[in-house]
């Protein structure tokens, strides 16, 4: 009798136990801009699935990127670390195997853990990578339609449809698969909405009513750098190829933005799929009692340039290309919907996350969790942080650069690389007067002493995750080039 009470208690101990730890949803976007998202005010994208978990739970209403590209952004998601500790510095580099990501903390302490969708860290290699039980990518990154994926490393198959139906389809299968007795983690890697922009053939008119203009700062560049006019041009800028919606390129004249236009169409086309995928695993969780006990957190891995100064892609400092969404959804976290002003980072979410499960949280990271800033506010909570991301060979169109970002200010420089002074004009935006960046103050005589504050500030951020002067290794910049990236890296 006593051994079976025994057995019994053990018993009724694992599953409180898993009852009390949360499951997690990580829906993540890829090049998600929040203007492009009805709770972030878009006019004309409708996500109403995407804004109900932003009106149960939390909407950051600043958050960014630390790095504006895929991998990097993703690495520093996944590790709570900036690129150059993480070591996912550009497109092509791998996760390294040994750094813990939280899924795979997760997976330590009992979760089981899957990845299903774009990983994008290592191009070529589409093969598990540690920290999961289930594992589904494919190589560089995918397409919209019958896309190859690599099922957990048994087989590879060319699955028939479109891309962020696939992906949800095999999200649902995989949760169907879990027993109740034991927490799960789901990282959904969308490719939706990277270019070149293919939506849905029912949601491929759905904009044709719209018109987009190139934006007024697209026009406002003489007190930029030059580098800016320069690659007005090319494959970044809003007079190239628009990945491949402009067939006859450069081409500035106005008439051209029809060309503009068709791209941004494409681009919020492919959104309204995201917002079906949401409402297909938000009614799964509901029906099977699971919505409440798991934390949905809806996100973009970087920014994108939409005509900003002229620009497309990402990469740069300005506003557009750091803003990302961030929406969380847990009664445990928040039962009142809130929206979080304060400066949230790509680096916070696997702190916040491995608090919220309970779970050890990782050493020496770099992000803060944002579980007391929501819960009860945070008066240490950062009021500045770092942004950099360094020139590359294969994108010759942005150059090294290093900014600072205040609740009020912005200043950003452009290294050469080889430890002497810049080349290129920096830049000084008071965010505050002007959110748009339309200014550049960094000229004005009666600001010089704060671009000074700006600059130690700056340094001493980049000092407290390891970066000197001596320690910043960046590629020299080589400027900026007409020439297309090569096909297959696009
Ligand atoms: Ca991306």
């Amino acid at each position: 009798m006593f051994r079976v009470l025994v057995l019994f208690y053990f018993l009724l101990a694992a599953v409180c136990q898993a009852a009390s730890r949360p499951n997690v949803l990580v829906i993540l976007c890829d090049d998600l801009r929040p203007d492009a998202l009805g709770c972030y005010g878009s006019k004309h994208v409708k996500t109403p699935n995407i804004d109900r978990l932003a009106a149960e739970g939390v909407l950051f209403q600043n958050s960014f990127c630390t790095t504006s590209l895929c991998s990097p952004s993703r690495a520093s998601i996944l590790s709570g670390l900036y690129a150059h500790t993480h070591g996912v510095t550009n497109n092509f580099t791998e996760y390294p195997s040994a750094m813990k990501s939280f899924p795979q903390v997760l997976h330590d302490s009992g979760y089981a853990t899957a990845y299903i969708g774009k990983y994008h860290m290592g191009e070529e290699n589409d093969e598990p990578r540690p920290g999961y039980d289930w594992f589904v990518t494919h190589k560089g990154q995918g397409k919209y339609f019958d896309t190859e994926f690599n099922l957990n490393g048994q087989k590879r198959e060319v699955i028939k449809g479109y891309y962020t139906t696939i992906v949800t389809d095999m999200t649902l299968d995989w949760l169907k698969k879990q027993s109740s007795e034991k927490p799960w983690c789901m990282f959904l890697g969308h490719k939706a909405p990277h270019s070149f922009y293919t939506p849905e053939p029912k949601y491929e008119h759905a904009f044709d009513d719209v018109r987009v203009p190139y934006p007024a700062t697209a026009f406002q560049l003489d007190d930029k750098p030059k580098w800016i006019k320069e690659r007005l041009y090319t494959w970044h800028g809003i007079y190239g190829p628009l990945f491949e919606w402009r067939k006859k390129f450069p081409d500035d004249r106005p008439e051209a933005v029809k060309d503009f236009e068709a791209m941004v169409h494409g681009y919020w086309g492919t959104i309204l799929s995201v917002d079906d995928s949401v409402a297909r695993l938000r009614t799964y969780l509901e029906e099977t009692g699971q919505l409440d006990n798991t934390i949905i957190v809806f996100m973009g891995d970087n920014g994108l340039l939409e005509g900003e100064h002229g620009m497309v892609d990402k990469r740069t400092a300005h506003e557009a290309s750091l803003r990302i969404p961030i929406v969380a959804r847990f009664p445990s976290l928040t039962k009142d919907a809130k929206k979080i002003p304060q400066q949230v980072l790509t680096v916070d979410i696997a702190p916040s996350i491995l608090e919220l499960c309970g779970a050890p949280t990782v050493p020496n990271i770099h992000g803060k969790s944002w579980v007391k800033l929501v819960q009860s506010g945070d008066p240490a909570w950062r009021k500045s942080w770092f942004y950099h991301y360094n020139y590359e060979k294969q994108f010759p169109y942005t150059p090294n650069v290093r900014a600072i970002r205040t609740d009020e200010w912005k200043y950003i420089h452009y290294p050469h690389g080889n430890g002497k002074p810049d080349r290129h004009l920096a830049e000084l935006y008071n965010l505050k007067d002007d959110p748009g960046e339309t200014t550049n103050l960094i000229g004005k005589p009666e600001l010089a002493s704060k671009v000074t504050e700006l600059q130690a500030e700056l340094a001493k951020l980049m000092a407290a995750t390891g970066l000197t002067p001596a320690t910043d290794k960046m590629p020299l910049d080589e400027g900026v080039k007409n020439e297309l990236p090569d096909a297959e890296i696009r």
